[in-house]
């Protein structure tokens, strides 16, 4: 017996070991969503499970004392994460756009289990770094699990507001009142209340006419009057978005709604802010929300001015390679084609810090709608509302899951009511069977963009003997990606120091250096003072051409050292 024991677990042994190219170390099913410790015991067992390629912190605790976890990706053995070409990617800044963090939690659960299966991630994983912070609104995220709760609520940081003046804080938010565990709808019968019920579904309400009699009051989301002033929810948690409260053209609430009593006034605001510019290194940045199947770049706002043509060729670049990457996504400007915001992420990123960025508004609801092909929607005159297509995708792709048809219920305060309406988990959230493709997607925008951060390469272009002793040399610095060394905007502001292209060797004597401005006609722009060191930046696809004049001959050492790019070496002899 004991013979047999040894002898099966020797071949599970062998049987596990041949299969271990095809298993994974850390394994995460992406077809349902991950409450905060779930988030966080899957981020501990990627660190544990691959602690040379990882770095877990904590940046801080959050209004309700939560961790703010950021999982950093970097091959401590290719170098410090400061030496290499950095992407920051966060989730769920609106607690209530929940699968934000599953996204970036499949970024990194993706970038970790293929590095040692496809070489390109490898590559990626070796030469870049990535800081991944699922959640920013940790406590809205982790309450929209914990709470009665419904699809629109828990947008704001957990920081109470007086949002009816009454001298009150957060003192009538929505109740359950059935006690089932969702924030649903409410409804109550009102000749004058401006909905009836739609003769084609009757689980749902259209509008009336102007001359029509109607049957419903829409009441909005389950509650009592909790203080007695006669309204009902109007002041619940919050509110603070804190993607009104960062620290670029900050506008106060009366003119931003949201914003705070100051820039970076909610904890993870301070705590991002603080870590983004810790890490100089940051070329690009992907904030992940819903809804909508957008890509979006700023400027966010009037305030932001417009952005220098060769940055907008580089968000261009991403942005349209992006959209069919995304079938369905639109590449957009936030404050031309969707609304103004002041104080946010995106914003911050690019014009106080020059870091290119990106908003990810995930998931559209044309996704669960019960479309006939769409050339016939719009030739049909009689095609059922896209509110029915929705009700038609829930019978039929979501089994009934999606919807709580009206039911009646006793209200202390308003009478005979009914309760119902579209379930916390759907409308800006889709059906866990599409998540895994959604997170793939984005995943592969995050990496096409991680592809493009600079890759700077050096040549010698020419040692030439000039007379009287003196040689000139020629090197040019190339940029093969998409991704300049440094935004047009970050050079405009001055926000970092420039790339540092230097020469030296030991008994080199200089006579000059600078940019070569135009290589056919031998221009070049000379620098007054101290020749051996050169302040430049590369461009998106492009290169800069270095000269200097020595003295003698010997051996040389050239080397590229750039905030964002990395850092490069070249020996030559002259
Ligand atoms: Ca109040
Ligand atoms: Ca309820
Ligand atoms: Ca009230
Ligand atoms: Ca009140
Ligand atoms: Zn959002």
């Amino acid at each position: 017996m004991r013979k047999l024991i040894l002898l099966t677990t020797a071949s599970l042994t062998m049987l596990a070991m041949i299969c271990v190219a095809s298993v994974s170390a850390v394994e995460i099913s992406f077809d349902r969503y991950y409450n905060n410790d779930e988030v966080t015991a899957h981020l501990k067992s990627l660190n544990k499970a691959y602690p040379s390629l990882t770095k877990l912190e904590s940046l801080g605790k959050t209004e309700e004392g939560r961790d703010i976890w950021m999982l950093m990706i970097n091959n401590s053995k290719t170098g410090s994460d400061l030496d290499k070409p950095g992407i920051y990617v966060d989730g769920t800044i609106h607690g209530n756009e929940i699968q934000a963090t599953e996204v970036c939690l499949y970024t990194a659960w993706y970038l970790l289990d293929k590095y040692d299966k496809i070489d390109k991630v490898h590559e990626l994983v070796d030469s870049r770094a990535f800081y991944i912070i699922p959640t920013v609104n940790v406590d809205s995220r982790a309450r929209f699990f914990e709470d009665a709760n419904s699809y629109g609520i828990g947008r704001t940081a957990r920081v109470a507001y007086d949002s009816d003046n009454d001298g009150l804080l957060d003192e009538d938010g929505p109740d359950d009142l059935d006690g089932d565990g969702e924030i649903l709808r409410m409804r109550i019968r009102d000749e004058y209340g401006g909905w009836k019920t739609d003769p084609d579904d009757s689980r749902n309400m259209i509008r009336t006419k102007p001359w029509e009699k109607s049957e419903w009051r829409r009441l909005g989301e389950e509650g009592y009057d909790n203080d007695g002033d006669g309204d009902i929810n109007e002041d619940g948690v919050g509110y603070l978005d804190m993607n009104r409260n960062y620290g670029f053209s900050w506008q106060p609430p009366y003119v931003q709604s949201g914003a705070g009593n100051f820039p970076m006034s909610a904890k993870p605001n301070k705590a991002i802010s603080d870590f983004v510019i810790s890490k100089p290194n940051i070329c690009f940045d992907f904030a992940f929300h819903n809804m909508g199947g957008l890509i979006v770049r700023g400027p966010g706002s009037k305030l932001a001015g417009t952005y220098p043509r060769s940055d907008v060729e580089v968000y261009d670049f991403f942005g349209h390679e992006g959209e069919k990457i995304l079938p369905g996504y639109k590449y957009i400007i936030g404050g031309m084609d969707m609304y103004t915001t002041h104080g946010d992420f995106d914003e911050f990123m690019y014009s106080n810090l020059g870091i290119f960025g990106f908003v990810g508004e995930l998931f559209f609801s044309e996704k669960v709608e019960y479309l006939p092909k769409h050339e016939d929607v719009e030739d049909d005159e009689d095609a059922p509302s896209r509110s029915i297509q929705k009700h038609k995708f829930d019978d039929f792709v979501s089994q009934g899951t999606m919807f709580r048809d009206w039911k009646k219920f006793d209200h202390p305060q308003l009478g005979e009511i009914e309760i119902g309406g579209w379930r916390p988990f759907t409308s800006r959230i889709p059906p866990t069977f599409m998540i895994l493709e959604m997170c793939h997607r984005n995943a592969s925008l995050v990496l096409f963009v991680a592809e493009h951060t600079p890759d700077i390469s050096m040549k010698l272009l020419e040692v030439e003997d000039i007379g009287n002793g003196l040689k000139r040399v020629r090197i040019r610095v190339e940029n093969s990606n998409a991704l300049p060394s440094l935004s047009r905007t970050a050079i405009k502001r001055d926000i970092y120091r420039q790339d540092m292209i230097t020469i030296e060797g030991s008994g080199l004597d200089i006579v000059s250096g600078g940019i070569v401005r135009d290589i056919h006609y031998d221009r070049v722009n000379n620098i007054d003072h101290h020749p051996e060191k050169i302040f430049t930046h590369i461009p998106s696809f492009g290169k800069r051409d270095v000269q200097w004049i020595v003295r003698g001959s010997g051996k040389a050492t050239i080397k590229y050292d750039a905030v964002k790019a990395g850092n490069r070496s070249l020996t030559i002899s002259y």
